[in-house]
């Protein structure tokens, strides 16, 4: 790609200086035509007259002799010089005494003599053209010199034309030649020193040269102290105007792209696809998952245009891509290049739903679904890691990249990646939690799963805990060093960073908010469609269907309220979005099939005609339909048994402006550790999740203000801009280290 790029660049150079050269031999023909038939009518004149001289004699003799038969036949043998094309002799009063048989019957002596005497003496005859010189021929009488007659020369031009060609053909061809070197080695030199120059002001801009007193290119130095100097300054102006604290948002992160990481490409690899094309009867639909690293990546690709990998599951998605199997998104404005990756079912079936559901899954959730690890799905999963492996590959530019390996699906991707682009920063997010060594050794490909994640530069998890769980796990089952105080883990030469980055959702801008329909509003047409009392308290759940959100253990909690407190009966509806998910696994069927019967049971013992306290909506729901639902609701419930983050509860606290609604959450949700100002429940404990519901439904409206005021502002401040910007952040650190070492290195090695 990189060769191809570089040919195509040196062409664009390369045609316009051939074609400028050709076109200046060209357009150069005419003069030098000029040039050549001056050159060659000078030697003519210079011929002529030596033709003259050496015949002056013997014509002069012949004259007075009066011997014409001698004179002629010394005419013709002169004429046998083929570029003498005929003699005429005329007398001083222009007559013609004497001539060869070329020469022309009705050139007379007058015309021949005026002929001559211009600038360009030239003659058209029916055979060619000829040049015509008048030479006089004197008689040597006693006395003086006297004229005896006028020798006419007549000179065959046509070898002219023929040398011109061949003279023309020569310097063209000379020419171009010339040019072709010529632009060769201007290609030659641009390319090296601008290459110098390229890697030198970045090596610049990143720094390098501060720390490092040889530079890339010695005749930078001067550059080198205008740029730092100017550098300092942007970079302070930069601090003044952001401020110690300042938000994070996109234009920051922006910024640090182009700061940090000046220019570097960022590749996505994650299975699922921030934009899914489905076939319907009115042609292609867009589709956005509901997936929470989706929800969280997708503002970070927009800041920063680069490329995102992900399996092509629509059954729309071939339809709309390029030849290489591209297409630009968001569909109405891209701003990002999504490359799909197309899986065979068989494929799908041993990688996603085999290894990565019902294996990695569970197995990091211990949410008491025990893992399920067959050979064949472990095989497909490797295959499929070094599929998007490649893809990386092909799709990286250079040989740095910067790739944001999202999850638990490409364990093995890293190690892969970092094999083919040593030179890669490879940065792998692990959404989900990290259990204990104990509970991770029941993998039977442990060992294979770790080394490939430390293919990673930088390893990122939610929460301090589920970093101290995976280096103690690497601790357990291979031989690394581990250095606690900076979190680094050393593994065959090779360093890896594990930090906790607690990721987010993107803070709703203006034009969003005024978009909002009033909270009222919301809230009426909440009950209107889904047929709620009036007066209704609503609690609503919003999540994947998945047996890892505790959304029977929510029901059970429910249950219980209204068991504890009746006054709630026909006034409490609990809501409970529930998006379809992993349907194909009969892990997932059967749980879905569990909470349809816990709601019907609960529903037949609480309910009353036009009253159900629990209302169940296994659909998917559109983004404004979930807003619209969450601004509806007095209770939030989100009672994850484990959950790397949970972005559904930071979703709810950024739609309530109005400052009301109360948020129940686990305290297994990586999100409890940040917002304090919520009611923390074990949701393993209905008796206290059944309580906190009783709480929340009865909490004083300035107690809601001033814990869901608390909790925006955590929000606001903690979104996914800051999550992305610390990570890369960190990562431009760590390129900037790395560069300085590999320096170091090669300076200590010269
Ligand atoms: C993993 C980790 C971590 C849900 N139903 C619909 C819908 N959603 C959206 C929500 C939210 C997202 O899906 C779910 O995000 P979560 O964070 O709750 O959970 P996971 O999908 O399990 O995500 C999790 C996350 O990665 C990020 O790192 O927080 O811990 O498990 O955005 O609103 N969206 C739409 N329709 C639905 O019906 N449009």
């Amino acid at each position: 790609m990189a060769v191809l790029k570089t040919l195509r660049l040196q062409l664009r150079f390369l045609l316009p200086l051939l074609v400028a050269l050709v076109a200046a031999a060209y357009l150069s023909v005419p003069f030098l035509d000029q040039l050549t038939l001056r050159w060659f009518s000078r030697d003519l004149n210079s011929r002529g007259m030596l033709v003259a001289n050496a015949l002056s004699d013997s014509v002069a003799e012949a004259l007075q002799a009066d011997r014409s038969t001698r004179l002629k036949a010394l005419f013709e043998r002169t004429t046998q010089d083929e570029r003498l094309f005929a003699i005429g002799l005329c007398s001083p009063d222009n007559r013609l005494l004497q001539s060869t048989a070329g020469y022309p019957p009705a050139l007379s002596c007058a015309e021949a003599v005026t002929l001559s005497a211009q600038a360009d003496p030239r003659l058209q005859l029916t055979g060619g053209t000829v040049n015509v010189g008048s030479h006089p021929v004197l008689g040597m009488l006693p006395g003086s010199p006297q004229l005896l007659g006028r020798l006419i020369l007549l000179h065959d031009l046509s070898f002219i034309d023929r040398r011109s060609q061949d003279t023309r053909r020569y310097l063209i061809g000379l020419i171009t030649a010339l040019g072709v070197v010529i632009a060769f080695i201007t290609m030659v030199v641009a390319q090296l020193s601008w290459r110098g120059w390229v890697k030198g002001t970045r090596a610049l801009m990143r720094g390098e040269g501060i720390l490092t007193p040889w530079l890339p290119a010695p005749e930078l130095a001067p550059l080198a102290t205008e740029l730092r100097a100017r550098l300092r300054d942007l970079e302070d102006e930069y601090r003044r105007a952001q401020g110690p604290d300042a938000t994070w948002n996109a234009a920051r992160l922006r910024s640090l792209l182009r700061t940090q990481l000046s220019g570097d490409q960022v590749i996505v690899v994650s299975n699922r696809e921030p934009y899914i094309h489905e076939r319907s009867d009115g042609g292609i639909i867009v589709k956005r998952p509901a997936s929470g690293l989706v929800t969280a990546v997708e503002p970070v690709m927009r800041a920063c245009s680069g490329t995102w990998i992900a399996h092509g599951s629509g059954s729309g998605d071939r339809e709309v891509v390029d030849a290489f199997d591209r297409v630009g998104v968001p569909p109405a404005h891209p701003e990002y290049s999504l490359r799909r990756i197309w899986l065979t079912e068989e494929e799908e079936q041993g990688y996603y739903y085999g290894f990565a559901n019902e294996g990695m899954w569970p197995l990091c959730h211990v949410a008491h679904v025990r893992p399920v690890f067959r050979e064949s799905d472990w095989e497909a999963y490797r295959k499929v890691n070094q599929r998007f492996a490649d893809a990386v590959v092909a799709e990286a530019r250079g040989e740095d990249p910067v790739v944001l390996v999202q999850d638990y699906h490409f364990a093995l991707l890293p190690a892969m990646v970092r094999e083919k682009l040593p030179q890669a920063t490879i940065l792998t997010f692990w959404h989900i939690p990290w259990p204990n060594p104990e509970s991770f050794g029941i993998c039977p490909w442990r060992r294979e799963i770790l080394r490939g994640m430390l293919g990673s530069t930088i390893l990122g998890f939610h929460t301090r805990y589920h970093c101290k769980n995976f280096i103690e796990t690497v601790d357990r089952y291979l031989e690394a060093r581990i250095e606690h105080e900076h979190s680094t883990i050393s593994y065959k030469q090779k360093e890896t960073l594990v930090e906790s980055y607690p990721i987010s959702i993107e803070w709703p801008g203006d034009a969003e908010v005024a978009a909002w329909a009033p909270v009222d509003a919301c809230r009426r047409r909440v009950i209107e469609r889904l047929g709620l009392p009036a007066d209704v308290c609503l609690a609503v759940g919003v999540d994947r269907f998945d047996y890892t959100k505790g959304i029977i253990e929510r029901m059970h909690a429910v249950e219980r309220l209204l068991e504890k407190s009746p006054e709630w009966i026909g006034r409490f509806v609990f809501v409970q979005v529930a998006a379809p998910t992993r349907s194909a696994l009969e892990e997932y069927r059967s749980f879905q099939q569990r909470v349809q019967r816990l709601a019907d049971r609960i529903n037949q013992r609480f309910g009353r005609p036009g009253y159900e306290p629990v209302r169940l909506l296994a659909q998917h729901h559109e983004h404004d339909a979930l807003t619209e639902l969450f601004r509806a609701a007095d209770i939030c419930i989100v009672t994850s048994l484990h959950d790397g983050m949970n972005l559904v509860c930071k979703e709810f606290i950024a739609v309530r402006d109005d400052l009301r609604g109360v948020l129940v959450l686990s305290r297994f949700a990586g999100a409890a550790r940040e917002l304090n100002e919520a009611l923390i429940v074990n949701p393993y404990h209905v008796e206290e999740t059944a309580d906190a519901l009783q709480r929340a439904a009865t909490m004083p409206e300035a107690e809601q203000r001033e814990r869901m005021a608390s909790l925006r502002s955590t929000v606001r401040e903690f979104n996914v801009y800051r999550w992305a910007g610390r990570m890369l952040a960190d990562a431009g650190r760590w390129r900037l280290r790395s560069r300085i070492e590999a320096r170091v290195r090669r300076y200590q090695a010269e």
